[in-house]
This record gives C-alpha cells, structure tokens and sequence, in this order.
C-alpha cells in the first residue's frame, strides 16, 4: 500500500487517543528537577519536551523510531544496485513508523518527482539574490517566499477544523521536501558554477539524491552513494537540537510549514551548530597549509592547542548529548574505508581523531570529546569534488527537513499547543532561592 496519507491518517488518531488517556492518567506526574545551573546553561538535559520520530541515548547514539543507523542501513530500501539507504526510506520511517518496502520507497520517489516544479515567483527571486548571500542564507529566502503558495495557510483562513490541520500540513511538508533538491540545486548552480546553469530538471524515474547530484552537476555513482548515506543520517537528532526545537517551536504558532522550516535553517546556519560541517574543513584545511597533509603527531597536538588558546572550539567535536563518538561519524568513516582508503584528507581525519579526544579530556570542560558528524562530512564530499565549503550545509538542511516536517506533521495531529515555557530574571530566581 503506497497510499501514505491514508496509512497515517489511520495511526494519528489512535496515537492521539493513546496520549489523551497517558495525559489523563499520568498529567501530574513529576519527570525532574531542573536545577538553576541548568537554566543558565542553554536549558541542557531539561526533559520538557516531547518528540516521537527519533530518540537521542547519550551512549548508544540515535534512534529513529527505535532503528540505529546500522538497523536502518541493513532494513532501508536501496536504489538499484546501490548500498546505501534511499532518504526516502528514513522519511517514510519518521512519518508512519514502519520500515518501508521498494514499492513505498519508489512511489516516494515518484511522488516527490512529481511536486518538485518551483513557481516561476521562487526562480526569480532565486535567480537575482546576489551571489554574496550565504547558501543557507539564500536557503531561507527561497523556502521563505514558497509560504505564498502553503495549503496549509489557504485552509487555516478559510477555517477548516483543528483536527484536519495535519492533513493540509502533511500537503505543504510533502511539497517542499520535492522541492528542496531543486532549490539546493539552484543555489549551488546560482553561487558556484559560472553559467547560469538553468539545468534543474528532476528525472522522475530517478531517486530524490540521484536528482540532487545531478541537478548539481555531478555524475559520479559512487557520490551518488554517499549523497543517499548523507541525506539519510542528518535526517533527524531529536527534538531539542537548535534547528528541530526551531522548527517545532515556529510550527506551534500554526506559521506554515514553509516559514516554520526556513526558521529552522537559521539555526542550523549557527557555527556551533550545522555549519559546524563548513567549519571542519576550513579549520582542516588550515591545518593543511600549516603542517602539511601528513603532520606528525607532537606538530598534530601543537596546532590544536594553538587553536584552543586562541579561544576557538575545535568544530567537529562535543555534543550537547552525546558522550561516545557519533555512530554518524562512524557510518561515514566506513564509508571512507571502503571507498577512499588512501585519500590524504581522510587519512588526516583519522590522525585528528586520535590526537583531539585526549586534548579535549586533559581540558577538563568538555563534556564529550569525541566527534560529531560534522567532523566526517566535509572530508567526503570534498573528495568527490564538492569543495565549496559554504554549501556544505545546505545539503545538512536537506536532510533535516525529512525528521523536522514529519514531526511537524505529527505535532498538529497530536494538536500539540503553542509553546510557551516560563522565564524568570536572575532578581526573581533570587527571592526564590533566597541567595543573594
Ligand atoms: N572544542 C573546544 N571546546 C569545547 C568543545 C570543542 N569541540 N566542545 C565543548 N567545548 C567547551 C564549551 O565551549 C564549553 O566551554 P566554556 O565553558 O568555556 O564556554 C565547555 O566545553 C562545556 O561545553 P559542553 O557542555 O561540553 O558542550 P555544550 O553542550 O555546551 O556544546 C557543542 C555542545 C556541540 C556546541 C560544543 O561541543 C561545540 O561547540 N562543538 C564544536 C562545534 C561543533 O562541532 N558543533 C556541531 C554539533 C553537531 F552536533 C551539530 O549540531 N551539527
């Protein structure tokens, strides 16, 4: 059965029926104590929000819908003859919570392939931005401006009821996931190849990443591979990371999708967050040019601790809640072995990857010293010729967009309300606690 919409239109009534009855029964339940400390320090580790696609467990790393990153690459459909999983696989994963079959990833396939269309108002203004804006900047813009044409905006002033508002949601999420590849591919094309590269013509008997590559003018099967592996793992990292929480939040104000996701992508334009994955390379290749491709370990550690001492993170490493390397890491260094075993860069990532976990320990602040994705991601696009640095997380913003949306989805089928935690001064939080 391809018929996604009726397949969730049977689970979100009865996942909210489940919750009404959980809330009735456990409402006034105590989770946790949230301590001051926690407050002022970016609200880590406060359980107060809820999430149902993925599931982030400190030492085990990410579930999405309760499969790993291994489960997903063993039981997610693949593109013919291909190794990776479809990133429509994981979409449909996150939105119904069954693992797919080829059929349902195929007609995935079709079905973006057939909303993929930009209106001409979208192409223009795409097309004049000027070439200083960033790529996720111009991301923003151009999703932005897609509000104009959101279903879900037409049905909410011409009044539909609350319980259908997830349906003309499900509508808009599924248009701009068709249309992200065009956009991204645009905006590459826009800033970074000379002619103006109008060539962004979908082939609707190919993948959604197999489009996106090519769309960029790339070609390369094997980077056809790691462009599915890519746009799978960033899909989602639950709900609290800066650009799900964005989205989530902006979507509980019932701003449509469009607007809701563009705000999320300036979050992810944060360094400390996606643009993390930009920050790794230009930091490597700084490294690059100082030391060499192939530095000795003591001239190794100098360069980090001069980056330390310089007052700068060292990107591509930490976690808000990872406390082991993440498995997203892991898969792509994996896919290094496999595929490019001798390339100089990815042999640098491995001699960085032993040298920064001890430095960051002997700091003693950090909380998780090993790596993120980001630190993994540059490296391979680089080598299979995408060097542009800047637009790197673009392409993190694609996939994100498959967890956040169907989220999005879930959240007003749920009829999750606005959100609105409280906030004290430091002078209430004072008379509270008495301190002075
Ligand atoms: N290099 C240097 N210092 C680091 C560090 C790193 N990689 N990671 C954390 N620290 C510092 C952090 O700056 C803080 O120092 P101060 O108290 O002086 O401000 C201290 O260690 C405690 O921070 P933490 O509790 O360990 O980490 P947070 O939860 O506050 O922040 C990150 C988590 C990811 C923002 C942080 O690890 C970081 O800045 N990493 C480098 C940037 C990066 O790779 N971000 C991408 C994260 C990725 F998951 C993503 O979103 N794509």
């Amino acid at each position: 059965n391809t018929d996604l919409k009726g397949i969730i239109a049977k689970k979100i009534p009865k996942h909210a029926e489940l919750v009404k009855k959980f809330r009735k029964e456990h409402g006034k339940a105590k989770i946790m104590a949230v301590e001051l400390g926690q407050m002022y320090n970016g609200m880590r580790g406060i359980r107060s929000m809820v999430y149902e696609t993925s599931l982030l467990d400190p030492n085990e790393g990410i579930r999405f819908r309760g499969l790993t990153i291994p489960d997903c690459q063993k039981q997610l459909p693949k593109a013919p003859g291909g190794k990776e999983p479809l990133p429509e696989g994981i979409f449909w994963l996150m939105l119904t919570g069954d693992v797919p079959t080829q059929e349902q990833v195929n007609w995935l396939s079709k079905e973006w392939a057939k909303r993929a269309k930009l209106p001409s108002h979208v192409v223009k203004s795409m097309d004049t931005m000027s070439k200083t804006v960033h790529p996720m900047a111009q991301l923003s813009a151009a999703v932005t401006i897609l509000s104009a044409e959101s279903k879900f905006q037409k049905a909410y002033s011409s009044g539909v009821k609350k319980a259908v508002y997830w349906e003309y949601v499900y509508e808009d999420c599924m248009d701009l996931l068709a249309k992200l590849p065009v956009i991204a591919a645009k905006i590459y094309n826009h800033s970074f190849r000379s002619e103006e590269c109008g060539c962004v013509e979908i082939d609707p008997s190919k993948d959604w990443s197999y489009n996106l590559m090519t769309m960029m003018g790339y070609s390369d099967p094997q980077f056809a591979e790691l462009m599915r592996l890519y746009l799978t793992i960033h899909c989602d990292h639950e709900g609290g990371n800066a650009s799900a929480h964005t989205i989530h939040l902006v979507g509980s104000t019932l701003s449509d999708p469009f607007l809701a996701f563009a705000a999320g992508m300036n979050a992810l334009a944060g360094p400390l967050h996606g643009l993390a994955n930009q920050e790794v390379l230009v930091w490597i290749n700084r490294l690059r040019e100082k030391l060499g491709d192939d530095p000795n370990e003591k001239r190794l550690k100098d360069f980090v601790w001069k980056t330390l001492k310089s007052g700068q993170v060292i990107p591509g490493y930490g976690h808000a809640v990872l406390r082991i390397t993440d498995p997203r890491y892991t898969c792509q260094r994996e896919f290094a072995e496999k595929h490019l075993p001798n390339d100089p860069v990815f042999k640098l990532v491995s001699a960085i990857y032993k040298v920064v976990p001890p430095i960051l320990k002997e700091l003693g602040k950090v909380a998780n010293p090993w790596p993120n994705v980001d630190a993994h991601s540059g490296v391979l696009l680089q080598y299979y010729g995408l060097t542009q640095m800047s637009y790197y997380t673009v392409l993190f913003g694609v996939s994100r967009a498959m967890g956040t949306l169907a989220q999005l989805v879930w959240s007003r089928g749920i009829g999750f309300p606005i959100e609105r935690p409280k906030s004290l001064t430091t002078e209430a939080l004072m008379k509270q606690l008495g301190g002075k």
